[in-house]
């Protein structure tokens, strides 16, 4: 080994390093170069059979070939890495769409709320909210149904376990809206348009009750209010939410809190009101409405002589589940989470 043949063997190896265009090959050849039965490790023995003086000179190259292998090779990791990044750009193609994160919407009950606002909005009524927890006082005796009375049964009430109040009897999840009749009335600002939506509860559960549903309770007092408004403003929400070609009907009932009381019917959509399977005789029920007993004008602070006013109460649920098209054919569904139910609205 003389220092000629060993610039050579550098110079060679220096355009070796420059073939290393992968993981691999830079691997072979550091294993070449500077493994342990590598190139450099062989010249290092050579070393032994050298004299003094060539020792020194002969070493020095041989550490400079080592460096120069380092180098080229951490060289050749680097640009290959930064090769294989400008790569993956190319790879990603701008216009292949994106993908579309999941968004949620509304939930349907929420659309139905939003939607029946809409409609009473032009004839002047507010949606106003009243508790869902209520005394029992402003869900019925308030309403003109004393403790005793049995029609309070129809409600299936739900009672809080709470301590008794003296004049406000028990407290209880509102089993209807008509609480926002009697609180309503008792801000005292008259003449009175609301809409009052809120959570309601009952003891039932079947295809056409939850145990938890929405109510809407339009309420309207003024002066020379009477049945002719009541029907005026209920045929305008059938036609402006199920359709210009629905009537309603009414037809006699018994609210406590109401005299006289309805019952509202809608022509049926499937069939025109000549009579099909779902309504049997051409008409489905809404929901009850009637003029406001003068018991309940009391109860809330208002002159009988004076006011006058109707009230209707119906469950946002059912009213929606009416509309053709929505094709929900248990109620129970609403509450359930099933998003391949729920995505349809
Ligand atoms: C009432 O609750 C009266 N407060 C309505 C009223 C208000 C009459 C003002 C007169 C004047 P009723 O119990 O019929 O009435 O309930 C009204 C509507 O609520 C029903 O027609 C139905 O649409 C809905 N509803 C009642 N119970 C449930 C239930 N468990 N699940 C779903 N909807 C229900």
């Amino acid at each position: 080994m003389d220092l000629s043949s060993l610039s050579l063997a550098k110079n060679e190896i220096k355009e070796e390093l420059k073939t290393a265009d992968s993981l691999a090959a830079i691997e072979n050849l550091r294993v070449k170069f500077l493994g342990k039965n590598g190139v450099l490790k062989r010249l290092t023995a050579e070393l032994a059979s050298l004299s003094v003086e060539d020792k020194k000179q002969v070493g020095l190259v041989i550490n400079e070939i080592k460096q120069e292998v380092e180098t080229g090779l951490a060289l050749a990791t680097e640009q290959l890495s930064t090769q294989h990044k400008a790569d993956s750009l190319e790879d990603f193609v701008k216009t292949l769409p994106g993908k579309k994160p999941e968004i949620g919407h509304l939930h349907v009950t929420t659309q139905a709320i939003r939607e029946i606002v809409e409609v009473f909005k032009p004839l002047g009524f507010t949606r106003v909210r009243h508790p869902e927890i209520d005394w029992e006082y402003y869900a019925f005796e308030a309403l003109n149904i004393p403790a005793t009375h049995p029609a309070r049964d129809e409600w299936e009430t739900f009672f809080i376990d709470a301590p008794v109040d003296p004049k406000m009897s028990r407290q209880v999840i509102t089993p209807h809206t008509s609480n926002g009749q009697i609180r309503e009335m008792l801000k005292g600002d008259l003449p009175i348009r609301m809409l009052n939506i809120s959570r309601c509860g009952r003891r039932q559960s079947d295809i056409s009750h939850n145990p938890t549903f929405f109510q809407f309770e339009g309420l309207v007092v003024d002066k020379g209010i009477n049945i002719s408004h009541l029907k005026g403003v209920l045929n305008y929400f059938a036609k402006n939410f199920y359709g210009p070609d629905r009537q309603i009907r009414l037809r006699p009932y018994d609210f406590r809190f109401t005299e006289p009381s309805f019952e509202i019917d809608i022509s049926c959509g499937i069939c025109g009101g000549v009579g099909c399977k779902l309504c049997k005789g051409g008409w489905l029920e809404l929901g009850g409405a009637g003029m406001v007993h003068p018991n309940v004008l009391i109860a809330g602070g208002v002159d009988p002589t004076q006011y006058s006013g109707f009230a209707f109460g119906w469950g946002v649920e059912r009213v929606y589940m009416m509309k053709s098209g929505t094709r929900i054919d248990d109620i129970r569904h609403l509450l359930g989470n099933d998003l391949k139910f729920l995505e349809q609205f």
